[in-house]
């Protein structure tokens, strides 16, 4: 695997992956401490609403409800990526009634026209969400220069034995075809109360 920057090619040599900024949202200010940054004595979990520090995740913003940061000492990171100090919960439990938490970001750089990209992410239903709890389930929007242009549902695969020492993590991939114009992605929860866990947003190249 060779790093040059944020252009990353794949063992396979056919994916280029392309620049999203804190797609591990291992970047974030302590909302709890403002401008500072979260790290191992953080107060987890670090709560983020559209009024408690929206854009307190480096280059992501909370357009609904709520959403928090869980330290992976306590919740089992995704094997992609052993070493990550968070993810992000969708869901802020408690918050607003439904807590159903959305967060946006600005890819920076335009997908060229007609091309391919594939966007992958972590994902793991939280294992506090109780098993009789109605479907837990998340969306992904893609926006093109504000029209939505994807959108797609997905369920985590679970186990009802995890715990947040054990959670069975799965990666999640959707394809999006560029159209040379500023682009936004969205992640929503579609659960009440708690919902899914995210990280290790990526992006790739694939034509
Ligand atoms: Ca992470």
């Amino acid at each position: 695997m060779m790093m040059n920057g944020w252009l990353e090619m794949t063992a396979k040599g056919q994916e280029q992956q392309m620049p999203l900024s804190n797609g591990n949202f291992e970047l974030a200010e302590d909302s709890s401490e403002p401008d500072v940054m979260i790290n191992d004595d953080s107060d987890f979990p670090v709560n983020y609403t559209t009024s408690l520090n929206p854009t307190g995740i480096a280059d992501w913003r909370v357009i609904q409800n709520g959403v928090q940061l869980l330290t992976n000492n306590v919740y089992l990171p995704a094997p992609s990526d052993p070493l990550s100090l968070c993810c992000l919960h969708l869901n802020m439990p408690g918050y607003d009634n439904t807590s159903q938490g959305a967060i946006q970001t600005i890819l920076n750089f335009i997908p060229a026209l007609d091309v391919l990209y594939n966007v992958t992410f972590d994902m793991a239903r939280d294992p506090d969400a109780d098993f009789n709890e109605a479907d837990i389930s998340m969306q992904h929007s893609v926006y093109m220069n504000g029209q939505l242009v994807d959108q797609g549902i997905h369920v985590p695969i679970f186990n009802i034995t995890d715990t947040p020492s054990y959670i069975s993590w799965s990666t999640e991939m959707f394809t999006i075809v560029g159209l040379s114009v500023l682009t936004t992605l969205e992640f929503e929860s579609l659960s009440i109360n708690y919902g899914c866990l995210i990280d290790n947003v990526k992006i790739f190249q694939i034509s």
